[in-house]
């Protein structure tokens, strides 16, 4: 087992991690920016170590000076969290090589997952269908791009395969676009990811986003944990995600999620990960696959009760799998109010010093976050400053309790999105369930 695992990542998540770490009997490392030196996850670590300036460049995707930090503090293992160095396979490589076990599956996973043509062809041999398209490199020929485009026909979707997230896409309606938007796709993707690979799937134009969450011990052993909607989004941020996934054909879920499942045993897939999936008609196409915890995650715990962030570790222990797909029942729904610190209107981040903080509580509430009164809000970092996580039996029970705990959140000195989330969670289209990706934009 892990004696002392750093945590190569900031706010929320490195709190998360060090309560998981605390249950676990582990010591604990932060590391922090000079503009972190007010969160609170500083102070319930063991130890904390200043890698750089608030650059996130210069600090929290510093691989070298991280290293540095596990190595003058003792630190046997790494835990990268979401973002910056969490799906760097080279990082992964270089904990590792450096004797520093990186809590996560191994580099080449992370690396196949991470090149989204080659993550969609290695999940094809175990039935899991992405969206019909072109998965290969494209010729370097107009007219055989013309042809290929039109095999799959109007509209489609040029993507990144170094991409992700939503990041070097370009939707194409007519074929007198395609050329133009292929060459724009290329020179983004090289310029964001040194990489100009591109690749085709046909447009699903009015989809849910379903993910599926997996755990497995680096030793075959695999089981997932059931499904997650993320659709309520805007420009690729989630803002509100629940679990389990409503309405969904059963049978082509239980076949689905069989498959995610079979492909982990098959990987010998270490720690937990997230398939990704658009769902429209009853269908599910994959997209990619997520190799580290997300944002997300409390509501399968909530629904769960597995702890995900223990089962890292103890995967990254080199830990069997103790539970079975058949301990794994959903019990009741869970949903999670992504709150950020933003301006209502415009979405312009909205950082400053919190002056009053009172968070909600009581039964089926949870609250992730490291602010408090007093905290001032850095502007170098993503504006998510907490999430609040409602539990209940059903649905519309977790609704009512997430409209209680929403109206007991105070937050002022700062602009945050609070009303926002009153507004979407008492929309008709919200209460039914019948919602897709353009929920925010109709
Ligand atoms: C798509 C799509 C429609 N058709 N692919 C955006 C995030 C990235 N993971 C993939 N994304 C999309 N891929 C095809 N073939 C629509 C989106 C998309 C989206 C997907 C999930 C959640 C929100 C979204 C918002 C806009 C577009």
């Amino acid at each position: 087992m892990s004696k002392k695992v750093l945590i190569a990542n900031r706010g929320e998540i490195s709190l998360r991690a060090i309560r998981a770490c605390k249950e676990l009997g582990i010591k604990t490392v932060s590391i922090y920016s000079e503009g972190d030196k007010e969160l609170k996850s500083l102070r319930f670590s063991d130890e904390s170590v200043c890698v750089g300036p608030a650059d996130p460049t210069k600090s929290y995707l510093d691989a070298p000076t991280i290293l540095s930090a596990a190595d003058v503090t003792g630190s046997d293992a790494i835990y990268p969290g979401y973002g910056f160095l969490a799906e760097d396979y080279s990082f992964a490589e270089q904990c590792n090589l450096s004797g520093f076990k990186f809590i996560g599956p191994n580099s080449e996973t992370i690396r196949q997952m991470g090149d989204k043509i080659t993550a969609k062809s290695i999940v094809t041999k175990y039935g899991i269908d992405g969206v019909p398209g072109f998965n290969n490199k494209l010729p370097d020929d107009d007219d055989e791009v013309l042809k290929i485009a039109n095999e799959i026909g109007y509209p489609l979707i040029v993507k990144a395969t170094a991409g992700g997230g939503g990041r070097g896409m370009k939707i194409v309606r007519s074929s007198n676009e395609l050329i133009n938007s292929v060459q724009i796709a290329k020179q983004e993707a090289l310029n964001g990811f040194g990489n100009d690979v591109v690749y085709f799937e046909k447009f699903i134009e009015n989809p849910r986003h379903i993910e599926v969450q997996v755990v497995g011990d680096g030793k075959g052993n695999a089981i997932h944990l059931g499904t997650r909607d993320c659709s309520i989004q805007r420009r690729h941020q989630k803002l509100i995600e629940e679990a389990p996934a409503s309405d969904v054909d059963k049978k082509k879920l239980d076949e689905v999620l069989e498959n995610c499942v079979t492909l982990c045993k098959d990987l010998n897939y270490e720690g937990v990960g997230t398939l990704e999936f658009l769902y429209e008609n009853e269908c599910f196409y994959f997209l990619e696959m997520n190799t580290r915890i997300q944002v997300e995650h409390p509501v399968t715990e909530m629904v769960t009760g597995i702890d995900l962030v223990k089962q890292q570790i103890l995967a990254a222990s080199g830990e069997r799998l103790t539970i079975s797909q058949n301990d794994i029942k959903i019990k009741g729904h869970s949903i999670e109010c992504r709150i950020n610190a933003e301006h209502p209107e415009s979405f312009i981040p909205s950082p400053g010093k919190i002056s009053q903080y009172h968070q909600p509580g009581g039964l089926g509430v949870r609250v992730d976050s490291a602010v408090y009164q007093g905290y001032s809000v850095p502007p170098h970092y993503d504006s998510m400053i907490g999430k609040l996580i409602t539990y209940a039996d059903n649905r519309s029970e977790c609704i009512a309790r997430m409209k209680r705990a929403l109206e007991e959140y105070v937050i002022m000195g700062i602009n945050t999105n609070i009303q926002m989330h009153q507004k979407i969670i008492m929309t008709e289209e919200f209460k039914s369930g019948k919602y897709d990706i353009n929920f925010m934009s109709t």
